[in-house]
């Protein structure tokens, strides 16, 4: 018998994958650069399924039934390249290989196009849900030459996530790079809620006077609403753990250093590069590299702070309720910004993105999944050519009804002295794109005075120049 799809790579993502596509009925051919993982992986859940154990690249190649599906499940970077190189030579034109890490999009062009020559399909797949999900049921992100999904689709949306209506969380995204860069955009976004969730709770705390249990007990009630997600569920759990040791709540003897891993800034590097302003998710990534600088946080202890003025157990209800509000209108605007940053991509790569769809295979097997992302499905639905999230009608009014509420939380925490980024980005973002006029005619005209880099008018069409080292006088550019 032969094998309907390889991995390769497995660590414990791609055994994970392997199972998952055993378990659905495929036969699967395993391999490793070192043996020992792939018979540990058969030793241990060989009866889940039908495996091939392949110890070197060529058996693992001569297992797979033609044309061959091979995932490559290694470490980003030189080891995906290195994967590639030992295989290419080994297969036939119209073989394919998968690669299901987390590649920067770039790279992904760069294979996507040196294997195309080899006539080799190649799709740079972005999968999330981490280990969980890749057993039980990832969010799939492939790209590639859409032809590939003619055969690896079924494939796919059978081991993926399935939505709440039973759609597989799986599609084909775009040519080339676009499964990965989707798949960044996700990861940013993912960093701008987890950011805007951290404020919120640190609000709670400080200026509200909530206790992590009590806190844990009121994101459990916004779970029940329209925030209603995985991140706030195991923001829940995460809140009313007890540390074991001490008996304190186990959020106070974490160090609050964040890391990271590197797809948050990609997103946020991209999107200078695109000319895109993501700043929710680049606040997100800021107050993360914030947190690990000890060194300086040690010596700005003592800097001076407003009076604190904690609120009254009667005012902290409904302070409460106004957080809801802020972290709401804050979640519409970091989608906002990171659909536009897809957007961007798709007209600079020719890209043929449909949004809808990627908010669609979202909604389940992933860290963003939410109820949320049906309302954005329904959106680009109704308007595929939405020029933005918060032109849609209903966010546009529930933001309306938000906004009182979300500029008194960010004036509370200003007041007490509470870092808010996250939030106050995202009511910046909604304020100038509602602005009526920008200083940035002040900015042309400073430009233009200090490097004759010259204006545009709104009277009148052209480029124009004032002389403001002579007569002021404008000529036209
Ligand atoms: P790792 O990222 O830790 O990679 C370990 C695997 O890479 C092992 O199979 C290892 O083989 C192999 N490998 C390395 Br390292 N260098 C190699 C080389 N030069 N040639 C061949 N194989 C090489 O594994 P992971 O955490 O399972 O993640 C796999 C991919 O999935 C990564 O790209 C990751 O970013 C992505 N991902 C991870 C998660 C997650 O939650 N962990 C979620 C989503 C995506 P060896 O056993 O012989 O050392």
């Amino acid at each position: 018998t032969s094998a309907q799809i390889g991995v390769t790579g497995l660590a414990v993502m791609g055994s994970n994958l392997a199972r998952n596509f055993a378990r659905n009925g495929y036969t699967v051919a395993v391999h490793n650069r070192s043996a020992a993982k792939t018979h540990a992986l058969v030793e241990e859940h060989g009866h889940e399924g039908d495996f091939i154990a392949a110890e070197t690249a060529k058996d693992f190649v001569q297992a797979l039934e033609r044309p061959r599906r091979l995932v490559v499940m290694v470490k980003a970077g030189g080891p995906t390249d290195a994967v590639i190189e030992e295989f290419a030579p080994l297969l036939e034109p119209g073989d394919m290989i998968i690669d299901g890490g987390n590649a920067h999009f770039a790279d992904t062009r760069r294979r996507e196009a040196a294997l195309r020559e080899q006539g080799i399909l190649f799709v740079g797949a972005g999968i999330s849900g981490g280990e969980e999900g890749a057993l039980n049921g990832p969010s799939i992100m492939p790209g590639g030459p859409a032809e590939s999904y003619d055969s690896l689709g079924p494939m796919l949306e059978k081991i993926s996530a399935k939505a709440a209506d039973g759609a597989p969380c799986v599609t084909h995204v775009g040519p080339d790079g676009a499964g990965h860069f989707v798949k960044m955009v996700h990861n940013g976004i993912e960093y701008a809620d987890m950011q805007l969730i951290g404020e919120a709770y640190q609000l709670l705390r400080d200026v509200a006077g909530y206790s992590p249990a009590q806190i844990a007990e009121i994101f459990r009630t916004w779970n029940t609403g329209r925030l209603d997600s995985y991140l706030i569920e195991i923001t829940a759990e995460v809140l009313a753990h007890v540390d074991a040791a001490t008996g304190k709540p186990f959020v106070d003897v974490v160090v609050d250093q964040a890391e990271q891993k590197g797809t948050g800034r990609w997103t946020v590097q991209i999107a200078l590069d695109l000319g895109v302003p993501v700043s929710g998710i680049a606040e997100a990534v800021f107050a993360r590299s914030l947190s690990g600088h000890a060194a300086l946080r040690d010596a700005s202890r003592s800097l001076a702070g407003p009076k604190a003025a904690p609120l009254s157990a009667a005012e902290a209800g409904a302070f409460a309720d106004r957080v809801e509000q802020a972290l709401y209108a804050s979640k519409i605007v970091s989608y906002t910004q990171g659909f536009h940053e897809i957007d961007a991509a798709r007209a600079e790569y020719d890209w043929d993105i449909d949004l809808g769809k990627v908010a669609s295979i979202w909604r389940g097997g992933c860290i963003i999944r939410a109820a949320f992302l049906d309302r954005i499905r329904a959106a680009y639905d109704a308007r595929p050519d939405l020029p933005s999230l918060l032109s849609d009608e209903t966010f546009a009014q529930e933001i309306a009804a938000a906004q009182d509420d979300w500029r008194e939380v960010i004036v509370a925490a200003t007041r007490q002295g509470v870092p808010t980024p996250g939030f106050a980005a995202a009511l910046a973002y909604y304020d100038a794109l509602r602005a009526e006029r920008l200083p940035a005619a002040l900015t042309q005209g400073q430009r233009d005075f200090f490097g004759a880099h010259t204006y545009r008018r709104v009277d009148r069409e052209g480029s124009f120049h004032t002389l403001w080292g002579g007569d002021r006088s404008e000529v036209e550019a």
